[in-house]
C-alpha cells in the first residue's frame, strides 16, 4: 500500500502582518482519510524549491479561498472582489498547467476551480448577484460559524461524466461558500454539474485519460457523512496512487 503525495495549495494573509501560509485542517483530513498524504505548497516557494516539490507529488488539491485577481481575465476588480494574492494566483496557476501537462491528477475545489478555469484561458462572474444574478443564495448567509458542512442547495449531475462516475450520484446536495462563478470555459473544460439557477457547479477536462475534476462546493468539510463527497478525495488519492 502506497501513500501518494498530493500537494495541497494553501491561503495567505493579504494585508495583515505577520504574513501567513494557512490552510483548513478539514482538505488535510479529508487527503489523508482517502490514504493520502498531503504536502501543503505555499506560495512562498522559491522557484528551485517548487520545482524540487513538483519532481515528487503525485497529485494537486487546489483549495478553496479569496478571489482570483480579474486582471488574469482581462476585467477590472467588481467593488465586492476580495483578498486578492498575486503570489497565490501565480502559484495555483502554474501547479494547474504543470499537473495538466504532466498528466496528474487534480482535484479544484472552489476557489480552485475557479483558477483551474482561468490557468486554461476561461473567464469569471465576479459577483453572482450582480452578475448574472441569482435567486440562489451561494454563501450561506445566515448560516455561520461552525455550520461548514450543511448542504444549503442542490446540484445535478450530467449523467455519463467523470463527476457522476466519481460521486456515484446524478445529484448532490451541497453546501456552497462562494460569489464568485465561471462565465466562459477554459480551453478543453467541460461544464458538468450546474446549480438549480444554472450556475456552473463542476467541471472536468475533456480528456477521457486524464483526471482533472473541479466542484464549486466544499466536499472537505461534508466527507465525514457524505459519500459523495469523500469519492471525490479517494478518486483523487486512487489515480495519484497509480503514479506514486
Ligand atoms: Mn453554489
Amino acid at each position: 500500500m502506497k501513500f501518494p503525495l498530493i500537494a495541497v495549495s494553501t491561503s495567505v494573509t493579504v494585508d495583515k502582518y505577520p504574513e501567513r501560509a494557512y490552510v483548513n485542517a478539514s482538505y488535510l483530513n479529508a487527503v489523508q482519510q482517502a490514504g493520502g498524504v498531503p504536502v501543503p505548497m505555499p506560495p512562498h516557494l522559491s522557484p528551485a524549491a517548487r520545482a524540487e516539490l513538483f519532481k515528487h507529488v503525485h497529485g494537486v488539491l487546489l483549495t478553496g479561498g479569496g478571489d482570483v485577481d480579474p486582471a488574469r481575465f482581462g476585467e477590472t476588480p467588481h467593488p465586492t472582489t476580495t483578498e486578492v494574492s498575486t503570489a497565490r494566483d501565480t502559484l495555483e496557476i502554474e501547479l494547474t498547467r504543470w499537473a495538466v501537462e504532466k498528466r496528474l491528477p487534480l482535484l479544484a475545489v472552489c476557489r480552485g476551480l475557479q483558477v483551474l478555469n482561468v490557468a486554461l484561458g476561461g473567464s469569471l462572474y465576479q459577483d453572482i448577484p450582480s452578475e448574472p444574478g441569482s435567486p440562489l443564495d451561494h454563501s450561506q448567509a445566515g448560516l455561520q460559524g461552525k455550520a461548514r458542512h450543511i448542504p444549503t442547495h442542490q446540484v445535478k449531475v450530467r449523467d455519463g461524466s467523470r463527476l457522476a462516475g466519481i460521486l456515484g450520484a446524478l445529484e448532490v446536495d451541497v453546501n456552497s461558500f462562494h460569489h464568485q462563478a465561471i462565465k466562459r470555459l477554459g480551453q478543453g473544460l467541460a461544464d458538468v454539474a450546474w446549480a438549480p439557477d444554472s450556475i456552473v457547479e463542476g467541471v472536468e477536462l475533456g480528456e477521457p485519460d486524464q483526471f482533472v475534476v473541479g466542484v464549486q462546493w466544499h466536499p472537505e468539510e461534508l466527507v465525514g457523512n457524505d459519500r459523495a463527497a469523500f469519492n471525490l478525495f479517494a478518486a483523487l488519492a486512487n489515480r495519484a496512487r497509480e503514479l506514486s
